[in-house]
């Protein structure tokens, strides 16, 4: 009987048969898949491996910091930093990039995550999880005294070569893409192996399941309370349906779901911090989210863009991200493009 292939075997055959992972690349995701079995084991240990609570201290997002956010970071710099398959790293952690020490090879990828998202979850024992990004470095200016700059990350989503998240959950399942569909590997405890559970993962283009904190609703811009209001009419209502909600706050466990039986996410802008696009990050939450959502047959918009394509100008800005089944994410998309016509 054919065993289901490791995570190796499947990046294996997707260099040799779609040539879509040189040997860096494939490196530099089974680092990542190591460092996070790492990070899910003291995760899973909870109280017992004292790793509960704050850490005393606030990241560059001004949040406070719990201790497994700083052992979740630490971990994947540790794990790839001496590869040579990468040459700087960023972190929601992190204020500024993280440039592969000179006693190290630098090699062509840039490494971008959010070591633990989800973390005020962590006390209360709900799935979280590591997401990270993918791009190739870029240097325009060979003549350039620094090797590796915060310019160099600045690019839109569209450009990444890899994405994926780990979610620590009732299972600890890696799921990835590298531009050829988004597969599934369940953590087996056993082996210490990534085993194949899923391939070719779809989103129905329709659902009955929205995603969105109720509790903002009197922030919102109009486009989102007159979709959010749709659904809660139910099959009275313009929809002709009724739809069940869903807000686990922590993005990683909201996409699992809506990349396992479709849904949609909704984080928008709204009123209580006008200046702020959104709460969520571009970079390491929002890029690597939509593209596995793109690539599983979904959509991600900001509202008025596709948000692979917004092109970003700080390392840490923020998006409104609407994602998932791709018909309801353009429905709430035309909604914000009606309501800026009328204006
Ligand atoms: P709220 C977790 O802090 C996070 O960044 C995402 O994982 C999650 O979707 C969102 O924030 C939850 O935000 O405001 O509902 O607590």
């Amino acid at each position: 009987m054919n065993a289901r292939p490791s995570l190796t075997r499947y990046l294996v055959e997707q260099q040799r048969v779609h040539g879509l992972i040189p040997p860096e690349l494939r490196l530099l995701i089974e680092v990542v898949a190591r460092a996070c079995k790492r990070i899910a084991i003291s995760v899973n240990k909870g109280a017992l491996g004292e790793v509960l609570g704050s850490a005393g201290s606030e990241n560059v997002q001004g949040e406070v910091q719990k201790k497994l956010d700083i052992i979740a970071n630490e971990v994947l710099i540790d794990a790839n930093e001496w590869g040579g398959h990468l040459a700087a790293m960023a972190s929601e952690e992190m204020e500024g990039i993280y440039v592969v020490p000179n006693r190290y090879p630098q090699g062509e990828y840039l490494l971008l995550f959010d070591p633990l998202d989800g973390s005020s979850n962590i006390d209360v024992n709900v799935s979280i999880g590591t997401i990270f990004s993918v791009l190739r470095r870029r240097n325009e200016d060979p003549t350039r005294v620094d090797p590796v700059c915060v310019s160099d990350f600045l690019q839109p989503g569209h450009q990444q070569v890899a994405a994926g998240y780990c979610i620590y959950g009732p299972q600890t399942v890696l799921v990835l893409t590298v531009g050829n569909g988004v597969a599934m590997f369940t953590l087996d405890r056993e082996q210490g192996s990534w085993i194949l559970t899923q391939e070719n993962v779809r989103i129905p283009p329709d659902t009955k399941e929205f995603a969105i904190n109720m509790s903002n609703m009197r922030h919102w811009d109009a486009p989102v309370r007159r979709y959010v209001d749709e659904c809660l009419a139910g099959k009275e209502g313009p929809r002709g349906k009724d739809f069940n909600m869903r807000w686990i706050a922590s993005m990683v466990a909201d996409v699992h779901r809506i990349l396992s039986r479709g849904g949609i996410f909704m984080y928008p802008w709204d009123k209580r911090e006008p200046e702020k696009p959104g709460k969520l990050r571009l970079m390491y939450e929002a890029n690597p989210m939509g593209w596995l959502v793109e690539q599983a047959g979904g959509a991600a918009t900001n509202g008025r863009q596709r948000i692979l394509d917004v092109v970003p100008t700080h390392l840490h800005e923020r998006v409104s991200v609407i994602l998932g089944s791709k018909n309801e994410v353009e429905r709430v998309t035309a909604y914000h493009l009606e309501a800026d016509a009328a204006r």
